[in-house]
């Protein structure tokens, strides 16, 4: 007789006849994991695992790293270039020469008629860096457009504001290993085991080796918070005034790292007068710790022999943003945590790119961390790609959230969004819907057809995606990685690479300047402009990338040559910052509340943010069967208390109203949010982004999505249901 385990049917591992294992590096988040792509007999790839010998996830993925595969032909994929006359009229499929054409003809009429900055660019953090950099070659050298600019001004503007007030440079200064020696760690407005899982694996393997104090400052009980040993559910929008408190609390005990400051900063006593009016009992009426609280984060931050800060969304998208991050950066100036292992304050980045594009992209400025305020930096750009100095603009133009206001003002007439789908993600979309239908072109480059931007597109170019292609990404770590490519671009659609390249064909300058077509070529062209600068990457191949599992930056020839590893931190020697001096700024933060706070009509904050099994606007995620089942459709998580009070039940819909519009979503009860507050993940169209007001920060311009005020109300449930089956659902 059988009994136990052997009744049942054995686990049985379907066998998907993989022939071969391609090297790629995700193409979900900034983590950046190692993953093998394996494709069958017919070259289909077919399943997705990660890479033992890697460093950054030492065989692991995520949900979304696991069925990565199905990616590549998923429903929506964009098959063909099309066009369209007018917004209302059916698209029509083209070829590309007609597509590229009409396009490069349209950027030239509408540069002719309104001025060269009347044609705007709005890319992503979501190509590999040889496209970002031949973007910008294209962008700055050939179209000549100053108003170019990513979506990392939704996500990574603040962080890089950030270090650039406080350093002197953007540039994540330390890596995943530090969780291995810190002794203290606060993650502000992070939540890792979501949004970074194989960042919070090792943080846990840290953890589990050796304990020290887990310190989480977020308003909802996260995932991470759940995990913390202390968690400060902060009132929305005040964390500088918990930074300055912290501050006053080491500076009033004595706490700080005095020779560190002296030999390293400069700006101490005006950050000590400033911290002079953060006492804890008058901060904690603004950022709702207690003061004793305060206190005792505050001596186990300063006592810890190595301490270190990471942040994410939390911090960035707010109107104090910036600030946020140069009080996190003071708060680790003071107590000597920068460039030592476990000392650091660690900007999780969010996009795969979200650093290359940052580094290469010229968005913000020119290559390799350039900027076009500095002549000399200009001078240096223009002689190698064979321009005249004088075509690039003097300082940088307009940022995303900016550009969107000038075509509403008339300004911009023309628009090309390459990789990002701001009909979802921007705030407030209804007025985005009414911005884009604004425009005489709108030319819309993505890998799905159905990103809902391309609604509003007269011209849409179909993109290869993730390893279709090949070139490599930096992750929060600073570490390249490279995709390798697995399979040919789906249907007739071309690598972001060779779109570019066929359009700055179609320009006299672009003929003039040279547009090298293989992703290695490009790659040359960085490594010789990256000699010298902080992101030095000369050392660096495509080969000995893939032979690393990945390679941080800086990682020089004569490091290459002495067979090291890249550097795993920045200022690591005394006066090491970016600024002439050597020395880092401590910057005094005054706090003025701006937000939209909640008020008797609209009683609730509103936060938003993400899932763990959810890319973005889901024109991946939302197709695939393992990702997708497990939130369907929106929801919002709500207050037991709050929802009886207002007679509203678990598993039935109500309507959030915003000063802005409105949204009718699926209730989830849950003491995860405070009684004041509701949190509706962005991943949905039409839903939390009608709500958001996005005031901006600013110094970095990105929108506060994470604070706004708005009411609930009941609803007709079967009129919600039926809206709910009409709307659009995978
Ligand atoms: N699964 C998945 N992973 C992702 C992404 C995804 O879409 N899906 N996107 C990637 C990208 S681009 C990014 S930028 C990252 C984002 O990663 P995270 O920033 O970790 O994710 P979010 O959910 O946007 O926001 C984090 C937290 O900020 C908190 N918060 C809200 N207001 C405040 C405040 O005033 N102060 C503080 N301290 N905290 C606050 C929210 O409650 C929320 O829990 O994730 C990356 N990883
Ligand atoms: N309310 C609220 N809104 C938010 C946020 C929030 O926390 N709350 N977070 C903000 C943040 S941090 C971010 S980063 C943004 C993200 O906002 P978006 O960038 O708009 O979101 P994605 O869905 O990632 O859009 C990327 C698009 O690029 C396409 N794509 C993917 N790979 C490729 C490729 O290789 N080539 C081309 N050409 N296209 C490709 C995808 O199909 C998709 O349409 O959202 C922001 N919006
Ligand atoms: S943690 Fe990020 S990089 Fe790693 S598998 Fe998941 S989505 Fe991909
Ligand atoms: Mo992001």
């Amino acid at each position: 007789m059988l009994f136990g385990r052997n009744v049942k049917n054995p686990v049985k591992m379907a066998d998907k006849g993989v022939v071969k294992w391609t090297y790629s590096t995700c193409g979900y988040c900034s983590t950046g994991c190692s993953i093998e792509i394996g494709s069958n007999a017919a070259g289909k790839p077919v399943s997705t695992r990660g890479v033992g010998g890697a460093d950054v996830n030492r065989g692991k993925l995520c949900l979304k790293g696991i069925f990565e595969y199905q990616v590549f032909e998923a429903p929506g994929r964009g098959e063909k270039p099309m066009m369209r006359n007018g917004i209302h009229e059916p698209y029509r499929s083209v070829n590309w020469d007609q597509a590229l054409d009409k396009m490069a003809s349209e950027i030239k009429r509408i540069q002719r008629s309104y001025g060269r900055d009347s044609f705007a660019i709005v890319s992503t953090g979501q190509l590999l860096t040889e496209e970002f950099y031949t973007l910008g070659k294209l962008a700055r050298g050939v179209i000549g457009s100053n108003n170019y600019d990513g979506n990392t001004t939704l996500c990574m503007a603040s962080a890089v504001s950030g270090y650039k007030r406080s350093f002197g440079s953007d540039g994540p200064p330390g890596c995943y290993e530090d969780f291995e020696h810190t002794d203290c760690l606060i993650a502000w407005g992070s939540n890792l085991p979501e949004q970074h899982p194989i960042i919070y694996w090792r943080l846990k393997e840290a953890l589990e080796k050796r304990k020290f104090p887990l310190i989480v400052v977020d308003p909802r009980v996260t995932m991470l918070a759940q995990f913390a040993d202390i968690h400060l559910a902060i009132t929305p929008g005040t964390d500088v005034v918990l930074q300055n408190a912290l501050i006053h609390v080491i500076l009033a005990e004595g706490l700080e790292d005095r020779d560190y400051i002296d030999e390293n900063t400069t700006g101490f006593e005006e950050l000590a007068a400033e911290v002079q009016n953060y006492d804890p009992e008058t901060a904690s009426k603004l950022c709702g710790i207690d003061a004793e609280t305060i206190r005792t984060v505050a001596r186990y931050y300063a006592k810890a022999d190595r301490a270190m800060s990471i942040w994410t969304m939390g911090i960035n998208q707010s109107t104090h943003g910036s600030d946020g991050v140069v009080g996190i950066n003071n708060l680790n100036l003071v107590t000597g945590n920068i460039g030592k292992p476990g000392g650091t304050s660690l900007s999780i980045t969010g996009q795969c790119n979200a650093m290359g594009t940052r580094e290469w992209s010229s968005c913000s400025g020119l290559p390799g961390y350039r900027v076009l305020e500095k002549p000399e930096e200009r001078e240096e750009i223009a002689k190698f790609w064979g321009v005249d100095p004088e075509f690039f603009p003097k300082q940088r133009g307009l940022t995303e959230t900016d550009i969107f206001p000038a075509i509403e003002a008339g300004d911009i007439k023309g628009l090309w969004l390459v990789a990002t789908n701001p009909m979802t993600s921007m705030p407030n979309t209804d007025r985005i819907r009414k911005t884009l239908e604004k425009l005489e072109c709108l030319v819309v480059q993505d890998c799905y057809a159905d990103a809902e931007s391309n609604q509003y597109a007269h011209i849409f170019l179909p993109a290869a995606t993730w390893a279709e292609k090949e070139g490599v990404f930096t992750n929060t770590e600073r570490r390249v990685n490279i995709t390798r490519q697995v399979k040919a671009p789906y249907a007739d659609s071309k690598s972001d690479l060779e779109i570019f390249n066929l359009l700055a064909k179609r320009f006299e300058q672009g003929q003039k300047i040279e547009f090298p077509e293989r992703p290695s070529e490009v790659f040359e062209e960085m490594k010789q402009l990256s000699k010298g600068r902080l992101c030095d990457i000369s050392g660096m191949s495509h080969d000995l990338i893939e032979q690393k599992r990945g390679i941080q930056w800086p990682y020089t020839e004569d490091q290459a040559k002495r067979g090291e590893k890249g550097a795993q931190r920045l200022y690591t020697e005394p006066r090491s910052f970016r600024y002439k001096d050597g020395r880092a700024k401590l910057i005094p933060l005054p706090f003025i509340n701006d937000n939209e706070v909640p008020d008797e009509e609209y009683p609730f904050w509103l936060n938003s943010g993400r899932l763990v099994e959810h890319w973005h606007t889901r024109t991946k995620t939302g197709k695939i069967g393992n990702n997708n089942k497990f939130s369907p459709i929106p929801f919002m998580e709500m207050n037991p208390e709050a929802a009886e009070e207002l007679g509203i039940r678990h598993q039935t819909y109500a309507r959030a109203v915003s000063r802005r519009g409105d949204a009718v979503v699926m209730v989830m009860l849950t003491q995860r949010v405070p009684k004041n507050m509701v949190f509706i993940p962005f991943h949905f169209f039409d839903c939390v982004n009608r709500l958001t007001l996005g005031l901006l920060d600013p110094h970095s311009r990105q929108p506060a999505f994470k604070q706004q005020a708005v009411r609930i109300e009941t609803v007709d449930q079967d009129v919600a249901a039926r809206m709910n089956k009409a709307s659009r659902n995978y």
